[in-house]
């Protein structure tokens, strides 16, 4: 159940109650693929740095371990050890990104696995098969997701098909969270919206699925390869037609900006590797902007990587000391960043969400910003 606490414009602070508990939005999600945030961050870890949900993969669990192996396992929360809400993906994204050849049939996509190249069929009842294996918290629905350069006519075919997907994947959620052996049988669903860049076909399907009352709306196929530009101006299209009772998703964003401006759009879901995958790299995100840790002028930096913030990794050591950790490539360094920056990622989240409640989120996005673009 979604209770909306508060709007100011159109940014909406909400409360999304589950079985494993309340989700205070706007969040960011954190990524951990294959049910491991990578970077050696560990659930303990996550519960340190203030992580309210966590993001796994449908696809890659299926090849690896299994979600059966999972299943007999108690479900993902007992696997990882992670008692806090788990939103999985539905696999159409993966498919479409990773997985080699693949042929889409009306009744799903057959394709090759990217870890032993064995074949796969994923439809829609599948995915919600191996969701309910998996026992997350949220499942998400089975989607295409078409190249940002797809053509109208492949637009309109695509988007007919993720709507009648979309109609099995409810029918099959409804079906096994009534099985007496079901692990979560409360497992929301959320559908997905598509439709490129074409406001009206987005419009459209907005419209249509907004009709079959699920748990939560995601707007996906953004973030694909399209400018931010095009990606706000689809927001500012599509979420006005979607629920605003209801929990709003941007899968796959974004920057610490890109966030910024979805909010202010009616966004409160967010998820996105950048924070793991940067922070692996030693770049990390401060209110003044991003930094290179690998940067010689840190080199006798006595000073945190961000001076105030109260992460696990900032309250203890210095620039000099995480950046030689990555210049020797020990795994603590990539370990530090990651830490960080999940942190920075969760604490502007809290930031928005106090923000939007004293009703002064536009002063707050633009200040951020202005601070964020600064540098040091
Ligand atoms: N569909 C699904 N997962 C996704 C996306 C999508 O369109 C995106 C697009 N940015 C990220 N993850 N199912
Ligand atoms: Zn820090």
């Amino acid at each position: 159940m979604y209770e909306l606490l508060k709007t100011d414009g159109l940014a909406k602070r909400g409360r999304l109650h589950t079985v494993h508990g309340v989700i205070e939005t706007p969040v960011f999600m954190n990524v951990g693929t294959i049910a491991a945030i990578k970077g050696a961050v560990s659930t303990t870890d996550l519960q340190e740095i203030g992580t309210q949900v966590e993001l796994s993969n449908t696809y890659h669990l299926h090849v690896r371990p299994g979600d059966e192996v999972v299943k007999k396992l108690g479900g993902l929360h007992k696997f990882m050890v992670w008692d806090k809400p788990i939103l999985t993906d539905s696999g159409g994204f993966q498919v479409f990104s990773l997985a080699g050849l693949r042929r889409i049939k009306e009744e799903g996509v057959y394709f090759n696995s990217h870890i032993d190249g064995r074949k796969i069929f994923m439809g829609p009842e599948q995915s919600m098969q191996i969701q309910s294996n998996l026992a997350s918290t949220i499942a998400m629905a089975f989607d295409e997701c078409p190249s940002s350069v797809a053509d109208r006519d492949y637009m309109e075919n695509s988007v007919n098909r993720t709507t009648r997907w979309l109609k099995r994947c409810k029918a099959e959620m409804d079906r096994l969270n009534s099985l007496p052996d079901t692990i979560n049988k409360h497992q929301m669903l959320f559908g997905i919206n598509q439709g490129g860049v074409y406001e009206d076909i987005r419009v459209r399907h907005a419209q249509e699925i907004s009709e079959l009352d699920l748990d939560g709306y995601a707007v996906g196929g953004l973030a694909v390869g399209e400018s931010h530009e095009e990606m706000y101006r689809i927001l500012d299209a599509v979420v006005p037609h979607l629920p605003q009772n209801k929990p709003t998703y941007l899968m796959g964003v974004g920057t610490p900006a890109n966030i910024l401006e979805a909010v202010e759009r009616g966004v409160d879901f967010f998820d996105c590797v950048y924070p793991s995958r940067n922070g692996r790299h030693g770049h990390v995100y401060t209110n003044h902007g991003k930094m290179n840790l690998f940067n010689a002028k840190y080199e006798l930096d006595t000073r945190p990587i961000e001076e105030g913030c109260n992460c696990p990794v900032c309250r203890t050591y210095s620039r000099a000391y995480v950046r030689h950790l990555l210049k020797a490539k020990e795994m603590l360094g990539m370990r530090f960043c990651v830490l960080h920056n999940l942190y920075f990622y969760n604490k502007m989240m809290e930031e928005i969400r106090e923000a939007i409640e004293a009703g002064r989120y536009k002063e707050y996005k633009e200040e951020k910003l202005r601070r964020m673009a600064e540098g040091e």
